[in-house]
């Protein structure tokens, strides 16, 4: 399965007309800033690491349900 996923991972992001077919599409930097907003300071502010990864979503998550603010 994993093998599935690495090869279909492969094709789909080393060819620009494969990822325009399937609809995926390389973040630019300017959207890659706008989703890295964790780790999260003292102060619940975001303090972006360069990474985007599970804590940014659910720290987008929890801003989007109200849970926190910024
Ligand atoms: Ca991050």
């Amino acid at each position: 399965m994993i093998a599935i996923f690495r090869e279909f991972k492969r094709l789909a992001w080393s060819d620009p007309n494969r990822q325009s077919s399937l609809e995926l599409e390389i973040p630019t930097q300017d959207e890659i800033g706008h989703c890295d907003v964790a780790p999260l300071d003292a102060q619940n502010n975001p303090n972006p690491d360069g990474v985007i990864n599970i804590g940014d979503a659910l720290v987008i998550l929890r801003k989007a349900l109200g849970i926190i603010s910024f």
